[in-house]
């Protein structure tokens, strides 16, 4: 097989880049290992910037997103058995969020990718991607128990943290910067209306937790847990018992959390990685491919988004112009806005967790921070902007 732009992988980045480039007559042929059903269904993001809405609704592919997603114009912080609303269009200007899962999205990309006859393959795994340094690249996959290839002008690895496409950028040239935290994250799914119409993010002495929805009757729960949890530690009453106990307040001591059924229940670790650089030569790496953050800020998926949106553009300007310089400034655009979500990813999850070797001190450090950030209006506004998403590109 043989096309323009070769995709590894359907999630968010593949599937939105492949819809960007269809849009701009730009072929490609996105290959995915898993099947459809399992990349449908895979429980993960929530929350959609700005920008990202924007970019799905331009894509043409945000019908069912604008009947069912849930417009939210802020969040609270709880903290020292205390409750305080960020009020996102009031601090920035007008910027909101969308709760609308990435199961959604995917499904509206995959069903708008496959009615439009964009080529993409499940179960299609590719071993290696072999000639970056080359102007044609190629890429080695296994599909119906044969080897196969396709041959492109241009890679784009979207293939997430544990994907291949990152070895065809050779080590010499190649550096990844990483951290790790002390803690992972349990997160439910329960048929249970959400607690609040806003997400509540929670620093308590029991550790950090957050309540976010799917619907106005799902919800979506998480907690702070130790590595190494085994998830059937945490029978469903253990898990609503600490839900109650982090989300508890003062001025509401008899609240608690309306139980459901429990469909889901998963230990997420939590990570920090970047891979710089993010191109070389004629291969591109998009989405957690080249960088994930900790989930507490909300920003992989939109970070994904981002990235495509990013290296589309450049994409069209090369095949209208036949400059290579949008291309060219690919990975330094891109990490701009990376890092700027690492920082927030990272700060928000530090200054929310309850690391296992934190002093007094440290605890009072993270409250004083949270003070500031309810009752100064520019610490709060920082915050909502890097929430709602800075500016693409
Ligand atoms: P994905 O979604 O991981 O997709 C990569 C795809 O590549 C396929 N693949 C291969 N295909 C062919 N050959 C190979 N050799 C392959 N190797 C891998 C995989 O099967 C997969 O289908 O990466 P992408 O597209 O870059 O999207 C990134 C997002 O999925 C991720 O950043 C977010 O889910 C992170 N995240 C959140 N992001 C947000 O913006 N807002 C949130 O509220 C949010 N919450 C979350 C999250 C991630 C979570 N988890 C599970 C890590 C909450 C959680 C719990
Ligand atoms: C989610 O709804 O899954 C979600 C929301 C906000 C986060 C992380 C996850 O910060």
């Amino acid at each position: 097989m043989q096309t323009t732009v070769g995709i590894i992988g359907a999630g968010p980045a593949g599937l939105l880049l492949a819809r960007l480039l269809r849009n701009a007559g730009i072929d490609s042929v996105t290959l995915e290992s898993r099947d459809r059903a399992y990349v449908e269904d895979r429980q993960r993001a929530g929350i959609l910037e700005q920008g990202t809405v924007d970019a799905l609704r331009s894509a043409g592919v945000a019908e069912r997103m604008d009947r069912a997603g849930m417009v939210h114009d802020g969040i609270e912080l709880r903290f020292d058995r205390s409750t305080h609303r960020l009020d996102f269009p009031a601090l920035t200007g007008g910027r909101s969020v969308m709760v609308y899962a990435q199961t959604e999205v995917v499904k509206d990309l995959i069903s708008r990718q496959l009615t439009g006859g964009i080529p993409l393959l499940f179960e299609a795994q590719v071993r290696s991607v072999e000639g970056a340094d080359t102007d044609q690249p190629l890429v080695r996959y296994l599909h119906e128990g044969r080897e196969k290839t396709l041959t492109c002008d241009y890679v784009v690895g979207c293939d997430g943290f544990h994907g291949v496409t990152r070895n065809a950028v050779p080590e010499s040239v190649r550096t990844t910067y990483e951290r790790s935290y002390p803690y992972s994250w349990l997160g439910i799914l329960a048929q249970a209306p959400p607690v609040y119409d806003e997400l509540i993010y929670t620093h308590s002495e029991r550790g950090f937790a957050l309540a976010s929805m799917r619907s106005p009757a799902v919800s979506r729960l998480y907690l702070q847990v130790p590595n190494g949890t085994d998830p059937t530690d945490w029978p469903d009453g253990r898990v609503w018992d600490e839900l109650d106990a982090r989300f508890a307040v003062d001025t509401d001591p008899g609240w608690k959390l309306e139980r459901g059924h429990v469909s889901s229940k998963a230990v997420l670790p939590m990570r920090s990685s970047v891979t710089e650089p993010m191109r070389f030569g004629s291969v591109f790496l998009a989405g957690d491919a080249a960088h994930i953050v900790p989930p507490t800020g909300a920003k992989g998926l939109n970070l994904a988004v981002s990235d495509v949106i990013v290296l589309a553009r450049a994409l069209i300007h090369e095949q209208n112009s036949g400059s290579t310089e949008l291309l060219d400034a690919y990975s330094d655009t891109c990490l701009r806005r990376v890092w700027r979500a690492e920082h927030f990813s990272y700060s928000m999850t530090t200054m929310l967790h309850k690391d296992p070797a934190q002093s007094a001190f440290d605890t009072r450090l993270q409250l004083s921070q949270l003070h500031r950030v309810v009752n100064s209006r520019h610490a709060a506004a920082e915050l909502a902007e890097n929430y709602t998403g800075l500016p693409i590109g």
